[in-house]
Formats: C-alpha cells, sequence, structure tokens
C-alpha cells in the first residue's frame, strides 16, 4: 500500500495536534520540519508521535559528531524516522545511521530538493547520493514529484529502498510520482485547505486509484 505522508509546517502546537488528529486515520506518518519544532519546541515530537509514526525533516547536513546530536534527540522523542541530507557525504550519513540503529528508526536520504534550486548543484550527484545511501543501508529515499523524469532515474538506482515524494500540489507535482514512488508528502495542499479532511480524503482516494 502507498502511503501518505502528512507535512505538518504549522507553526503552532495545538494546530499541529489538532490537525494531525483530523487526518490520523487517512496519513500513514506525520512529517515535522524546523517552522513546527521552532516554535512549538521540539517536545512536539512526544505528543505527534502518539497519533501517527513521526518522521523528523531535519535535513541534517553538518559534520558527523553534531549530526548524531540531532538524530538522537529526535529519537530520542520518540520520532521513527529522520531525514538526512545526501550531500554531506557518507561519514555524516553514517553516524546518523549509527544513532538509528541504536533507536530502531529509519533513515531517509534527500536526493535532489523538489524546488528548481534542486537542479542546481543537487541533480548533478543524486544519482551517486542514492548508490551511497543503498551502501550505508539506509531505509529509504526523499525524492521530487516535481520531475518525474530525475524520479525514474532515482528509482532505478534505488532498487527497493522506499521512496517517498514530497513537492506534490503547492509545488506543482502529481500523484503520477507514484509509479516510481512508495508514498507522497503532502504539506499544504493539506493543511492550508478549508477542510483539510477532505483533501487528506482526496489524497487517500487518489492514492488507491493510482
Ligand atoms: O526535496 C524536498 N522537498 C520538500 O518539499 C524535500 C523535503 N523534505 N521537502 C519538504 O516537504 C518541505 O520541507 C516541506 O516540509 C514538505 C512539502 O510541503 P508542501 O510543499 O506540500 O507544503
Amino acid at each position: 500500500m502507498k502511503k501518505l505522508v502528512l507535512a505538518l509546517d504549522v507553526m503552532d502546537a495545538e494546530r499541529a495536534v489538532n490537525l494531525a488528529k483530523e487526518v490520523s486515520d487517512l496519513i500513514d506518518a506525520i512529517k515535522v520540519n524546523y517552522p513546527l519544532v521552532l516554535s512549538a519546541g521540539v517536545e512536539i515530537i512526544e505528543r505527534l508521535a502518539e497519533i501517527r509514526p513521526v518522521i523528523a525533516d531535519f535535513k541534517i547536513a553538518d559534520i558527523p559528531y553534531t549530526s548524531s546530536l540531532i538524530a538522537r534527540i529526535a529519537f530520542e522523542k520518540g520520532t521513527s524516522a529522520v531525514i538526512v541530507h545526501g550531500f554531506t557525504g557518507s561519514d555524516t550519513v553514517r553516524a546518523v545511521v549509527e544513532v538509528a540503529e541504536e533507536h530502531e528508526g529509519k533513515v531517509y536520504v534527500v536526493t535532489e530538493l523538489s524546488s528548481p534550486g534542486g537542479e542546481e548543484f543537487m541533480s548533478r550527484v543524486s544519482l551517486k547520493i542514492v548508490e551511497m545511501a543503498r551502501r550505508l543501508g539506509c531505509h529509504g529515499l526523499i525524492a521530487p514529484s516535481t520531475r518525474i523524469d530525475r524520479l525514474a532515474e532515482i528509482r532505478r538506482a534505488a532498487n527497493n529502498m522506499e521512496i517517498l515524494c514530497p513537492g506534490i500540489g503547492a509545488q506543482g507535482g502529481s500523484v503520477e510520482a507514484l509509479k516510481y514512488a512508495d508514498g507522497i508528502i503532502v504539506g499544504r495542499g493539506i493543511y492550508a485547505a478549508d477542510d483539510p479532511r477532505k483533501e487528506a480524503k482526496r489524497y487517500r482516494n487518489m492514492i488507491e486509484n493510482v
């Protein structure tokens, strides 16, 4: 079954928790990012993890030691997975994988950003990033729904690693990405809608009919 991940980039803890509860039966995971954690505090991970599994999208991109500290905080608060930037190189990604293993957690590696800037530098190395992520035993990849041709290439290089795709809706990507991906990440398309539950249902139906 393909996954629907809610990107909860709101800046208020109560709103975040209420939104997560409102759509909890329709989503597979909740992705938290800096806007929410920097406004609501890292404890928000604990609250959301009681509702659905949390993916901490801290796009970790530091030296191995600092990166492992960041990953450790996220796992200790109850996240199920963290997202690390692949361009940092194998030492940083390995350090994050080691922390994840201690917590039986997952690591997703960003290949190339879904925004247009992702083509400026990252797309030139993203297939190498995929290869590294596979070699280091990472669970999955984050790849763009906004560039289906790139996504297809990433899928070929990724073998059976899980691929989650952001960029659906607000950034112009579509559920067509599910031809190559295992799940989609939707933020504004759900939380900024007048009726978030209705939109989450619509995405869930689209996923089931792909
Ligand atoms: O390449 C990426 N693109 C992207 O949009 C990698 C990401 N992690 N994201 C995140 O997905 C982004 O930071 C945001 O949290 C979410 C997409 O949100 P939206 O465009 O659906 O509102």
